[in-house]
């Protein structure tokens, strides 16, 4: 079985998100998300709008989303990939060659972001509807 692992906070989720998960499904047979917790997203300087707990549970909904865990710290990527045999790591390419570390230990691959859409552009858009 073809293990793939993905990272990331997917507040107020959009098709952005949908394109990577299901990118990401279709380069092995399983598919974990580790999401980041309130306190790891504090250290991204991100405020997610929704909570771990509802982060979670959204994201185990999604049919391309077999397990979810929690993203605590940084470092803790080699220790996931080993633990959970994970065969390949997926990220979207703004994070283009800062997982190169993990070649040692499993496939990287960097997908094209889906243009147009953000967590930060649907706060600001909403922002903008709110005050004119
Ligand atoms: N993404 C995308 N297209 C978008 C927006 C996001 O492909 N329009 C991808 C990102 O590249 C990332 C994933 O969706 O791979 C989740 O995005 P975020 O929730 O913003 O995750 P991020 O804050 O980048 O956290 O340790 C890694 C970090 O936890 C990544």
């Amino acid at each position: 079985m073809k293990k793939v692992i993905t990272y990331g906070t997917f507040d107020l989720l959009h098709k952005g998100h949908i394109n990577l998960l299901r990118r990401a499904k279709a380069l092995g047979d399983y598919l974990i998300v580790a999401i980041s917790t309130d306190e790891f997203n504090a250290l991204k300087d991100k405020e997610a709008y929704h909570s771990y707990e509802n982060r979670k549970m959204i994201l185990e909904a999604i049919r391309y989303v077999d397990e979810v865990i929690p993203e605590n710290t940084w470092e803790q990527k080699i220790d996931d990939v080993i633990r959970h045999q994970v065969d390949v790591f997926v990220m979207g390419d703004d994070w283009e060659g800062k997982f190169d570390f993990l070649k040692d230990y499993c496939q990287v691959v960097y997908l094209p972001r889906t243009i147009g859409i953000s967590t930060s552009k649907i706060k600001d858009d909403l922002f903008r509807v709110e005050n004119g």
